[in-house]
């Protein structure tokens, strides 16, 4: 460790002027060309001679989470194309739980048990990207967290007491679901981007005319999951945010061009930050002038074309990405990857820009510049905006009061620091700064890339989450934090905010399929271990268990049944999970203390197979099975 004292405190962001130059040969390629070969190949490897930055000093290791101490917040991660959520333990980056979303998972048995398979049915992969929790008056209600499937065009949700999904949608007339963001004011739509546009009507009518093509902005309840209406408009969408009264949502549009092409995505010196004015667009769905668009009965407002009550065009830089609002509710800060700015609009003006007494580019009452590819923008509680830079792997701190005063007046300088991350940062989102209770503590900066930061592990690379301490006038790099593919954003929420169950309540919307089936059947999921054959090819196996045993030692069935097994554990005592595995049948579930959980499989095979508790759950865990007779 005495070495650390002869290196340099990489937190100064000039610290090390080789690495600097080492980026800037990225950044002198134009700008689109340098975006897209960051996911290619031409940063692969660090120069001759490179030499990584130390960790911070070890005062600012404040970020330490001794063994048996526990984190001050949960961290709720997308999984990008692993298809799940994460939860992390802030500060000290410990991953605590995975949850499977729309992925199959061999450990919990989602993708496979009958609940997950009627959510999911055959479709067992997705790209999740935005993790948002359910607000209520501005700060989370601890209920629900909701994510997006950008590669199926589906919305998800978790409930927070369970830890499990319990719904997903599917979002009609889309493709490429991308930015979604919770209404603040209260658990009201949960509204979705549409990234691609495609023909409206997408059933072959219409193929190769671009032109033609346009995008949804969704509004789904976040109460009963259902699709309420959508506001069809010309352009792709990409991020979302909501504000915090329940008047607007927002979407950037990075290819207002319409093009199906790079270059011609690139055409136009502007894009647009799409405003959607919510009460405008709820008069309109109830007063009917809306359409229908091909077999989706959901109401569709058509506002392509000009500015309307319903939706209104702020013109922003090229190519925006980002579009985040601070903590005080008053603007909206949208970042352009083709410009080093960001642009920040007043939101308390758009009524006026609504209502045609100002242009819409009024709105906007600064436009810093914070680096090279500006991406996401978050806060602290200070009066500060962290902004993630993109091909200068940056996070830029500025003042946002600073930058609207810069904005009339050039000799302000709102940037507070730059601070080097490691490397090509995609989001960035700092502790409760979604929300208005923002706290100014911590920062984690998504990193694409890890490069030399870990060791070799071939060719794919673990990302790299770094923490960095936000709570002074100078941001911090604490940690590096691997992580498996890939993580998009994440949010930090105070741990006082969340309350899981330990032990299942039995309440859960998920029990009211078992209880039917034991209703017509006549028996107790709580007492019952037996087999009921339910017809020429179909039993189902209800069974308990306390550790270590299945109350349910054999069972009989014939070749080609369908078996359904129903199996409660009985045990209430926090942290003792159960499971089944039927031998060499791809049967794999987890069950809860006192959850219950069911599996259909074929018994393809006759022979003797043994099923067994595949959680380690006693001294004689392994004795926790039994058989499976199949007659041929
Ligand atoms: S994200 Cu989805 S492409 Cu910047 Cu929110 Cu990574
Ligand atoms: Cu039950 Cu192992």
């Amino acid at each position: 460790m005495a070495e650390r004292h002869h290196q340099k405190d990489q937190t100064d962001e000039l610290a090390d002027q080789g690495r600097r130059t080492f980026l800037k040969g990225s950044a002198a390629m134009i700008g689109a060309a340098a975006l897209g070969a960051c996911s290619t190949n031409q940063q692969g490897t660090p120069h001759e001679g490179f030499t990584p930055p130390a960790p911070a000093p070890a005062t600012h290791n404040k970020h330490e989470v001794k063994p048996g101490q526990l984190d001050d917040y949960y961290g709720f991660w997308s999984g990008g194309q692993s298809g799940e959520i994460r939860i992390l333990g802030v500060p000290s980056m410990r991953e605590l739980k995975r949850i499977p979303v729309f992925n199959r998972d061999s450990a919990t048995g989602w993708g496979g048990t009958d609940f997950s398979k009627d959510l999911l049915g055959n479709r067992m992969s997705g790209d999740t990207h935005h993790v948002h929790l359910s607000y209520e008056n501005g700060t989370y209600d601890g209920r629900y967290v909701y994510v997006n499937d950008k590669a199926g065009a589906r919305l998800a949700r978790v409930r927070i007491a369970t830890m499990e999904v319990d719904k997903i949608v599917d979002i009609p007339n889309s493709q490429g679901t991308h930015g979604i963001f919770p209404q603040r004011h209260k658990t009201g739509y949960v509204m979705c981007n549409s990234e691609f546009r495609t023909p409206q009507v997408n059933d072959g009518r219409d193929l190769d005319t671009p032109a033609n093509y346009a995008a949804m902005h969704t509004a789904i309840d976040g109460e009963t999951m259902e699709v309420k209406w959508q506001v069809m408009v010309e352009g792709n969408m990409d991020l979302a945010a909501t504000d915090y009264k329940g008047l607007y949502s927002f979407a950037t549009c990075y290819n207002s061009e319409g093009a199906d092409t790079l270059e011609g995505m690139m055409a136009a010196d502007r894009d647009r930050l799409y405003v959607f004015n919510i009460p405008e667009i709820e008069k309109a769905v109830q007063a009917g002038n809306t359409i229908k668009v091909g077999d989706s009965d959901v109401p569709v407002v058509d506002a392509r074309g000009e500015n309307s009550a319903y939706v209104l065009r702020v013109p922003v830089p090229k190519s925006p990405h980002g579009v985040n609002i601070d903590p005080t509710g008053n603007y909206a800060v949208a970042s352009g990857k083709l410009s080093p700015t960001v642009t920040v609009v007043d939101i308390n003006k758009l009524a006026d820009a609504f209502a045609g007494k100002i242009q819409p580019r009024d709105c906007v009452v600064a436009e810093p510049e914070v680096g090279l590819g500006p991406l996401h923008t978050c806060f602290d509680d200070r009066g500060n905006a962290y902004t993630s830079i993109f091909i200068d792997s940056v996070i830029t701190k500025w003042n946002i009061q600073k930058a609207i005063a810069q904005y009339s007046d050039a000799s302000v300088n709102p940037i507070v620091q730059k601070l080097d991350v490691h490397y090509q940062v995609g989001h960035t989102n700092a502790s409760m700064s979604e929300t208005k209770e923002a706290d100014g503590k911590w920062l984690i900066a998504l990193c694409k890339f890890s490069k030399d930061r870990f060791l070799n592990v071939g060719m794919l690379h673990p990302e790299n989450d770094q923490l960095v301490d936000i709570s002074g006038e100078r941001m911090h790099l604490v940690h590096d934090g691997p992580t498996y593919s890939e993580p998009h954003d994440c949010v930090v929420v105070r741990k006082d905010l969340i309350h899981p169950l330990k032990v299942q309540d039995r309440k859960d919307a998920r029990f009211a399929i078992y209880e039917a089936w034991a209703k017509e059947d006549g028996v107790d999921l709580l007492t019952t271990n037996k087999m009921i054959r339910k017809g020429k090819n179909f039993v189902r196996v209800y069974m308990t268990s306390v550790a270590p045993a299945f109350f349910l030692k054999k069972f009989t069935v014939k070749k080609g049944d369908r078996v359904q097994v129903i199996l409660t554990n009985l045990d209430n005592v926090e942290d003792l999970s159960h499971g089944f595995c039927m031998s060499n049948h791809d049967v794999n579930f987890i069950v809860n203390p006192q959850d219950t959980q069911s599996y259909t499989f074929t018994a393809d095979k006759a022979g003797v197979y043994w099923y067994y508790c595949p959680w380690f759950c006693h001294a004689l865990h392994l004795e926790m099975r039994g058989r499976m007779l199949v007659e041929g």
